[in-house]
């Protein structure tokens, strides 16, 4: 990088390290403009982007079709706030609740907002219909979740990263295996059990793709024992993992469905539960809302960016197109010892480094990636997830596959 490249970058970094709080620790590279799979640094720098803001990307960067819905929306209404209703929500709650097949929907913002909205109709739904003694309800987690950083979400997770310093933690969790079957058995037969709560693909944790048949067993033994299965498609779903929902590729239809992220194209946040009248009816005036909710500006971009994952088949694209990523990086792999193993559905993958979680290898080979034109960040030390937007083509994806392979080489012990 030349020295006034660096000093450019350098003014941006050295903004939000004396303005900012210090809670990320970004790659260093500073973005201005993105399109498509593209990403441009402030020094002109194009990048395929290999991460697509984690998942809220799946549509490509500012999307003609999603800013055109913005631009036009924006300039009519943003907010009305839900004490009045306007006219874009009805009809985008028709849209989602046809498009995912359950009778309502509640419209939030962030995903944790809709995260923690799941978990307060389980509990009421578990007072109200299953009849859970009052404040007993009971809300099963598997170990590695990750559904946001509020307190009742970091009250689930096993990741000291995520909750050391922050007690005391929400009441009523109960933390099991993930993909283990048995001991969710166990726990889902206590009558105080009003749910279990789980990613169908564990993303933070680093892409953990659980058994076959694990997601059609849980539906199983969930209406079983007359508990309800919460499944967060936050970052699997809108088409990520080559379906819509990582829950399609079984019979696992959940009883309440969490969306976000790609919901609104990685536009402005905007996140929904979705559930039957059942279990959503349990939720009465006054009981849960959101200034933000719900609003005319969210509605018309999610509206506009669900359409662009149907109209532009980003699905099948991601289905199609992942299966070439990892036959090819698992032909990679058998000849290195840098690599242990590739992992992942559709367009959400991952690549295990052999080296320790403390290791900073995974750190070095997304450095290295970034000065080779693909930006993507290690998860949980050893652990590099690479998921570009569903738009990327199959040409652009080879590029990329060349790029990951040739900088992976330079890192291959005795190389
Ligand atoms: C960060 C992680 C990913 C999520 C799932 C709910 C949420 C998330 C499955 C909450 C959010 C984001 C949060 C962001 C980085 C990113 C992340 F590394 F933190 F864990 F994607 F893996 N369910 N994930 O992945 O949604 O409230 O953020 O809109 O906190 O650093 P949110």
């Amino acid at each position: 990088m030349e020295t006034t490249e660096k000093l450019l970058q350098d003014y941006y970094l050295d903004l939000e390290a004396k303005h900012g709080a210090h809670n990320y620790k970004p790659l260093p590279v500073v973005l201005e403009r993105g399109l498509g799979a593209y990403l441009w640094d402030v020094n002109g720098k194009k990048y395929y982007d290999f991460l697509s803001a984690y998942s809220a990307v799946n549509q490509g960067h500012c999307h003609p079709k999603i800013i055109g819905a913005l631009q036009n929306q924006s300039s009519k209404l943003t907010l009305t706030s839900r004490a009045f209703h306007n006219n874009v929500l009805g009809g985008f709650e028709k849209f989602l609740t046809n498009l995912f097949g359950y009778n309502k929907c509640l419209p939030m913002n962030s995903g944790v907002e809709a995260g923690e909205t799941a978990v307060k109709l389980a509990r009421k739904w578990g007072y109200e219909i299953k009849g859970i003694k009052k404040n007993a309800a009971k809300i099963i987690f598997p170990e590695g979740n990750f559904w946001g950083r509020t307190l009742a979400a970091i009250s689930s997770s096993t990741d000291p990263a995520s909750y050391n310093g922050f007690g005391p933690f929400m009441p009523g969790y109960e933390i099991i295996p993930y993909n283990n079957v048995h001991v969710l058995e166990k726990k889902l037969s206590d009558p105080n059990c009003a749910a279990f709560m789980f990613e169908p693909i564990q993303g933070e944790a680093g892409v953990i793709v659980p058994d076959e048949g694990y997601l059609r067993k849980v539906r199983l033994l969930c209406s079983k024992y007359n508990v309800l299965m919460i499944a967060d498609e936050i970052q699997t779903g809108i088409g990520r993992t080559g379906k819509m929902l990582a829950t399609d590729y079984e019979e696992a239809r959940p009883d309440i469905l969490v969306l976000g992220k790609a919901l609104s194209g990685g536009v402005m946040p905007v996140s929904v539960v979705l559930c039957d009248d059942p279990i959503m009816m349990c939720l009465r005036p006054g009981e849960h809302g959101s200034t933000f909710g719900g609003n005319p500006l969210s509605a018309s971009v999610a509206s506009a960016a669900l359409k662009v994952i149907i109209d532009e088949n980003l699905t099948q694209n991601a289905y199609h197109l992942g299966k070439i990523f990892r036959s090819q990086l698992e032909e990679f792999i058998k000849g290195t010892k840098l690599v242990k193993l590739v992992r992942g559905k559709g367009l959400l993958n991952a690549i295990v480094i052999n080296d320790s979680p403390e290791g900073d290898t995974a750190w070095n080979i997304c450095l290295k990636l970034r000065d080779n034109g693909l930006l993507a960040k290690p998860t949980h030390g050893n652990i590099i997830r690479f998921a570009p937007p569903l738009v990327i083509k199959e040409e652009q994806l080879i590029d990329c596959i060349k790029i990951i392979t040739e900088t992976l080489k330079i890192f291959e012990p005795d190389s």
